[in-house]
Formats: C-alpha cells, structure tokens, sequence
C-alpha cells in the first residue's frame, strides 16, 4: 500500500493532517536538505497540505546519473513487460481514486469530482500507453534491391526531463511520463512546486508498480532546478507544459543544445454560438469549459463569440447560470467551482479583470468582484463574463482563470474570423447543427483540437492533443503522435547474405 507521503486513507474524510514531502532519487525515497516548501490550500491558505525541503543540484545530478546508468537495460526490457508495469500503476491509482483525487482537491483547488475524475482519468492514460505494447512496433517497406527488407523501428531516446504545470498534477504528469517509460525512456520528472503531493503519489503508484530503481526520479524543486534539469548534460530530450514565457525559454535553451523539445503553453480558446445552435446545450457547454476547474486549463474556453440574432438571448441565459454556480470549499458537497491556485493567482486575475472594466468598451456582464464574505478569504474569484466591444487586450491575454470574454459577430464568416483572432491556436468549439458552417469551421479555424457542440476542454488518451500556432511547439501529445516524439527511428536495411549477386 503506497503510503509515503503520510495518510492518504480516509475513513468518513480527509485526514487534514500535513503530509511530508519527499523526493524520489536513484529509487530512494529522500527528504532533501534545500529551503523548505510549504504547500497550501488554496480554498483556506492558512492550512498546511503537506511541507518538505526543496532538491538540490546535487539530488538533481544523482537523478540523471541513476537515469543514465538504467537507461540500456528498461530499453532492453521487453515492451510487454514494461507495459505491465504501467498497468499495474493504473490499478493502483484506480484504487486510489477517493483519497487521492480529495488529496489533490484539497491540494490545487479543483472541486473534488473533478480531483477523483483526474486520477481516474490518469489511470486510463497509463492503461493506453500500455496498450501500444501489443500495437506495430515499426513498418517495413519494399527494398528495391532483390531480397531485402527496409525496416524503420523506433528507439527511445535516452534520459527525458519532463517538466510539469500546476493544474492536472496527475492527468499531465501521466500523459507524458507514460509514453516515455512505455516506449523505453528513462524519466527526471520536476512537477509544479503548487501540486508536490500528487506528484508524490503518481510516483508511489509507479514504484509500488513495480518500476525498477532510477527509471523515474522525482524531484520537487523551484522553476530555477527545472531550468537546471531541461538543460543538464545528461538530459536527451525535454517535455513541457505549462505557461508561454517559460516555455519559450525552454525552447531557445534546447536550440541552442540542439535537444529535441516538446512544449503545450498558452491557449484563448474560443467557443462560437450560431444562430441555429441548441441554446441551453451551448449555455452548458460553454459554462463547464470557461468555470471548470477555475478556468485553469490549457483548453479552457476564455473567448466566446455569440452571432448577433441570438446574442441577447444566450447573453442572458449564460451570466444567469454563471451567476448562480456554487463557488466555495472544493471538498464541501454541491461545490460547482472551487478556488484559482494561490492567492496570488487570484490577486493577478483580479487586476486584469480590474485594468479591464475601467476601460471603454469593455462591460461587466457578472462576476468581477472579489468576495468580501469572510468564508471566501481563499483564492476564490467569481465565475465572470465580460462584453467586449472590439479588440482589448482582455481578447488576447491568457488570463488562467475563470474569467470569459465575450463578442457578437454579424454573421458566421465574422464569427470564425473572430473565433481565429488570437495568437494561440489550442482548441476551439462550435454550437451548430449546420453541416456547412461545421465544414467551414473545420477549414477555416486554425487550431489543434476542434469540438462540434461540446466544450473546449477535454482530450482523450488515444488521439492526437495539442496546438496549432503559438500555443506550441515540438511533436504534439497522445495517441500515437506520443510515439513521435518519445522515439526516434532507426532505418535498418535487411540483406539475408545468400542472396548477394552472384
Ligand atoms: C483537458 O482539457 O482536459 O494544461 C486537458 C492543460 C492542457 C490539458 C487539458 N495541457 O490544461
């Protein structure tokens, strides 16, 4: 029974007492000796959630030293085998789920269905990544020379430093430390400092699994040691997902040490409402994709565009149920939206949506104030939606909060220009039953990931995730664009030596 950070049974509840933070080195577990780190939570931030010291650059070294000694022979372990590791890990965390998922309630601020979903849906990312192990290893092709076979295998890369964000601490860590361990790579993982205890348990799951000592080090560390690790001599390839200006940093780092890199950053993901939509499905839609999970999401729908003959009428309907979403606790039952991740999240938040409303043309639909009730002196803002009347920069900017910015357009053509008015490109979704708006959608709006009459968010394990634009760069995620870049291929020219001319 994994158990190292401290209680995580629960009988009748959350134990609320603090965990103990450890890092996972050389298949040790270790308290490190850096600064302390105290993780709160964000719904009351007096409350410890667990403490621990931060890593070192010597942890940091032990890690990619242990990872690199390992590294031939995980390679060298049969996929099936290894495959079963990461299936066993799923049934751990399927285990898990209550616990765990109120842990990482608790923890980051999502309401505590959405925690036990993300742990339940890390699990299903374990179980496919282990499922390509019985999927074509390669392909092989036609030689033109007589008797020979070209055959393109794929390699693992070596040691990957996989860098994490805050706010899926098990659903991201799981998408990219699954692939890379599936396809035979060796992984020092640096998880957001906001979310170190779920971290802790996915590492527990993986261990507990059965993973053989230094295939995955953990460290817990500040954004300088991530620095540090994405750039260490001993690191063959970076992951990362989080914010666009640490990302881009990352990206000029590895070209310069010519390492391959793989980055999901920024998104203004645009919701499009046509006339002809089903009006209370779209109110649903758009309010799960701005409001879940705080609007903390990648994928989070932050720009909705309404065309004129409707607007008024889905205007109304929306602000009434984002007004009416039951924000408080994450933990308390019939929480709809817990709390951003830190207080200074929320402080940032609020300033942008204050800078906005005090300039022209930008008009407060609901929400946009912060609490003065006593019990919401956490990191808690409301579900707010603002009506733009042209550009602003509350169009552009990635906010990373439950905040959504709102504008009419006269017809479809204006509403998918609007809709692609953005320097990221993540997701988009659009509310019609119009097979020609769906086709015209299709070629003209420049994202990743296309939702017809559903919500921005989401990502299933077995398909292509990830941008168009800037709100990436590198190989995309998932599915079996994972393989490309987790592996790199070998062309291997087979001649049986009977067949040589004679
Ligand atoms: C989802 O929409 O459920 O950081 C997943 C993010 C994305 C993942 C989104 N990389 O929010």
């Amino acid at each position: 029974m994994p158990q190292n950070a401290g209680s995580s049974a629960t009988a009748g509840g959350l134990s609320r007492s603090a965990r103990s933070l450890r890092h996972l080195i050389a298949g040790e577990w270790r308290s490190g000796d850096g600064d302390e780190l105290v993780d709160v939570n964000p719904a009351r931030p007096h409350e410890t959630v667990a403490v621990g010291r931060l890593a070192q650059d010597r942890d940091l070294d032990q890690a990619v030293d242990a990872a690199r000694d390992v590294f031939p022979r995980w390679a060298a372990t049969p996929h099936h085998l290894r495959a079963r590791i990461l299936d066993r890990a799923a049934d751990i965390l399927d285990a898990y789920t209550e616990p765990w998922g109120e842990e990482l309630s608790w923890e980051e601020g999502k309401t505590r269905a959405e925690g036990i979903g993300e742990v339940r849906r890390a699990a299903e990312i374990l179980r496919y990544h282990a499922s390509e192990a019985s999927r074509p290893a390669g392909e092989v092709f036609a030689s033109p020379r007589p008797g020979e076979q070209i055959q393109v295998i794929h390699r693992p890369l070596g040691v990957i430093a996989v860098v994490t964000p805050f706010n899926f601490p098990v659903a991201i860590p799981a998408w990219k430390i699954a692939p890379a361990l599936g396809y035979g790579n060796v992984v020092v993982w640096k998880p957001a400092g906001l979310v170190p205890l779920l971290a802790v348990r996915l590492a527990e799951a993986l261990v507990e699994a059965g993973l053989p000592e230094g295939v995955l080090s953990l460290l817990i560390g500040d954004g300088a040691l991530g620095g540090r690790l994405v750039e260490h001599p001993g690191v063959d390839a970076v992951t990362f997902t989080g914010s666009t200006s640490v990302g881009r940093g990352l990206i000029a780092a590895c070209g310069r040490l010519a390492r391959p890199v793989q980055t999901e950053m920024g998104g203004k993901n645009a919701a499009v409402v046509l006339s002809d939509a089903d009006l209370e499905l779209a109110a649903d839609e758009v309010l799960a994709g701005a409001f879940r999970a705080a609007g903390q999401k990648c994928t989070a729908t932050s720009r909705l565009v309404v065309e004129e003959p409707v607007a008024d009428e889905f205007l109304a309907l929306l602000t009434e149920r984002a007004a009416a979403l039951r924000v408080g606790d994450p933990l308390e039952e019939g929480t709809e939206m817990g709390p951003v991740v830190s207080l200074k999240a929320r402080d940032d938040i609020q300033r942008a949506v204050d800078a906005g409303t005090a300039r022209a043309g930008v008009d407060l639909l609901t929400g946009g104030r912060p609490y003065d009730d006593e019990r919401m002196r956490g990191a808690f803002l409301p579900p707010t939606v603002v009506e733009l009347a042209g550009d602003d920069p509350l169009w552009r900017e990635e906010l990373f909060g439950p905040v959504l910015s709102v504008r009419r357009a006269r017809d479809i053509r204006e509403a998918f220009t609007l809709a692609d008015d953005s320097d990221y490109g993540l997701s988009a979704a659009v509310f019609t039953d119009d097979l020609r708006a769906v086709a015209a959608a299709t070629e003209q709006v420049d994202v990743g990931v296309l939702h017809i009459n559903s919500e921005t968010a989401g990502a299933d394990p077995h398909v292509p995730f990830g941008r168009a634009k800037q709100s990436a760069y590198g190989p995309k995620e998932q599915g079996r664009a994972a393989r490309e870049f987790f592996t790199r291929t070998k062309t291997v020219y087979v001649r049986p030596s009977q067949w040589r001319e004679q």
